[in-house]
């Protein structure tokens, strides 16, 4: 794969102990960039292309999301058409592929306002049917489509930390440059649209059954009488010493639950994924516990807390 360059000077944070923050010297395309959906992700990533002097119109289901960056110059818009038809490059992080396909194949979705020399690219976790369908009703339509989902959560997202996977128009990731240098810390391109998905549903499954191993090595701590906070420190000194392990293990220990991702979202990751194993008749034996896990938390009323929550549902 193509993967940006590492050009950047990297400081500690203090904040976060654990994090790092890019000071990054970016300058922005001046093409007209638009933005659909708000949401923690959303957020975060508009937040950063503001920040760095690019021209964002914006658009979210829910209108009042919107509020903050439009006081820091973000334009709003009534309907995703809008945003397609004001914009050069339009890019979307919406929930599901059932919201994807929405706001691209919906009442005044992104189909009615694509043409020949504007971009889409959606950087929501949804599985390579979708995107491979979504592709080729944008290319119908003479439009241009990059899948760009990402690694990463709210704190990331914030501070332009993500793993940006594209696959798909190789001139439109190019053209997304300084987009993807804002909001992301590494972007990666993989060819052929789908890689995306794949890629990203991959690495889903892998942190889904590395969460639901720390949740349940953290509640067999508790039962046979060890601290956790010890049992962290441990994994720390070794090779487990990683953001995923310290900050989630802290959240399970403490019961905190803020959202960084969320448990719904996630589990449809996990959801996904294991679809993936099915139509390549790969066993994903390990996935589909951690699922089962996920499903359990959403089921007992996490569904809109962080993915450390997944340990109710192993000590309840
Ligand atoms: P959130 O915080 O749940 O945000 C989801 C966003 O998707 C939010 O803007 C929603 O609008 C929007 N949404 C959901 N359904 C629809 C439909 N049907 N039509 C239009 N807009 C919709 O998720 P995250 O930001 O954490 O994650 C986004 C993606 O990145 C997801 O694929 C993750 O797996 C990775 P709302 O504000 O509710 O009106």
């Amino acid at each position: 794969p193509i993967v940006s360059p590492v050009k950047r000077q990297l400081v500690p944070n203090a904040d976060s102990g654990t994090a790092i923050i890019e000071q990054k010297n970016i300058i922005p395309t001046p093409a007209k960039i638009g933005f659909i959906g708000l949401g923690i992700m959303g957020n975060g990533m508009v937040t950063n292309l503001l920040a760095s002097g690019h021209e964002v119109t914006i658009w979210n289901r829910s209108p009042h999301k919107c509020k903050e960056h439009t006081r820091v110059g973000a334009l709003k818009v009534d309907t995703p058409v809008q945003v397609v038809k004001s914009c050069d490059i339009t890019f979307s992080c919406v929930s599901d592929p059932a919201a994807v396909k929405d706001i691209v194949f919906g009442n005044s979705g992104i189909l009615e306002g694509i043409c020949s020399g504007k971009g889409y690219v959606d950087m929501s976790t949804i599985d390579v049917e979708t995107v491979t369908d979504i592709n080729e009703a944008i290319n119908a339509k003479g439009g241009r489509f990059l899948e760009a989902p990402v690694s990463g959560n709210k704190f990331m997202a914030e501070t332009g930390q993500l793993i940006i996977l594209t696959a798909g128009d190789k001139k439109l990731y190019k053209d997304c440059y300084s987009c993807f240098e804002a909001m992301g810390h590494r972007t990666v391109y993989l060819g052929e649209v789908g890689n995306g998905a794949r890629m990203k549903l991959i690495n889903s499954s892998i942190m889904g059954t590395m969460l639901t191993g720390l949740a349940e090595g953290l509640a067999l701590a508790e039962k046979v009488g060890l601290d956790q906070e010890e049992v962290l420190q441990v994994l720390d000194f070794g090779s487990l010493s990683c953001p995923l392990i310290k900050d989630r293990g802290k959240a399970m220990m403490e019961g905190r639950y803020e959202p960084e991702n969320l448990v719904r979202n996630f589990q449809k990751d996990m959801r996904l994924a294991i679809n993936m194993g099915d139509q390549t008749d790969q066993p994903l034996p390990v996935t589909a516990v951690s699922n089962e896990l996920f499903k359990k938390a959403k089921a007992m009323g996490y569904a809109d807390n962080d993915v450390s929550a997944v340990i109710r549902a192993i000590d309840a």
